[in-house]
């Protein structure tokens, strides 16, 4: 992702102190990475606002759900059963026949996956199995459910483009709070940044003594 970082023109040299230059362009340093800050924040997918149990529509919260059996539906405390939500009183859960390709959820791209909460019968665990081009590239620890609900951490921080959920007993849990970041950029890529607006004030400071 590109982000066009426009830095205003500066009064001349004879109106603003060279000092005054390294100030507008240390403010626009921070705003330019502040610009960057949003991108960072976490995705956090709660079902509530499907609002009909079905099957997940195939593109919910920008990403593929569209070669999953996961189903929402609304669990309240009346209805005696574990499928505890972690928010509101929507979760979802894999369709009963469902085996673990029934699980995938794909991302439009490359993303960060923090993990998700699980509730449900004690008979039933869950494992994240990550993967990046088609490429198992992590898999997270096993979480035996219960009606308590659960984080399950993807515990691997790299990128990854699909996740899909593998269990013993699918259908006997339910799935909340998916929460996932989209990439941002590296750290070498705020380097970069930062290191080009180092040059520009260089340039602009060289230029105002040849003026003065
Ligand atoms: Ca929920």
């Amino acid at each position: 992702m590109f982000h066009k970082i426009v830095i205003r023109s500066a009064p001349s040299p004879a109106q603003a102190p060279t000092k005054h230059l390294t100030h507008a362009l240390a403010a626009a340093a921070i705003a330019a990475l502040a610009a960057f800050a949003p991108l960072a924040s976490a995705t956090v997918l709660t079902f509530d606002d499907i609002g009909s149990p079905d099957f997940v529509p195939a593109n919910y919260g920008g990403l593929d759900w569209s070669s999953s059996t996961w189903l929402s539906f609304e669990n309240l405390p009346a209805d005696g059963l574990p499928y505890t939500p972690h928010s509101g009183t929507w979760v979802v859960g894999a369709d009963w026949g469902s085996v673990d390709a029934d699980t995938t959820i794909r991302f439009a791209g490359a993303s960060h996956f923090d993990g998700a909460w699980f509730s449900g019968y004690d008979t039933s665990s869950v494992t994240f199995q990550l993967y990046l081009g088609n490429q198992l590239v992590g898999t997270s620890a096993s979480l035996a459910t219960s009606a308590t609900s659960t984080f399950l951490s993807a515990g691997y921080s790299g990128l990854i483009d699909k996740v899909v959920v593998s269990s013993n007993a699918h259908a006997f849990y339910a799935m909340d709070d998916f929460t996932f970041t989209a990439a941002v950029p590296e750290p070498q890529t705020y380097a970069l940044m930062l290191a080009g607006l180092v040059a520009v004030g260089a340039f602009v400071r060289v230029s105002a003594r040849r003026r003065a």
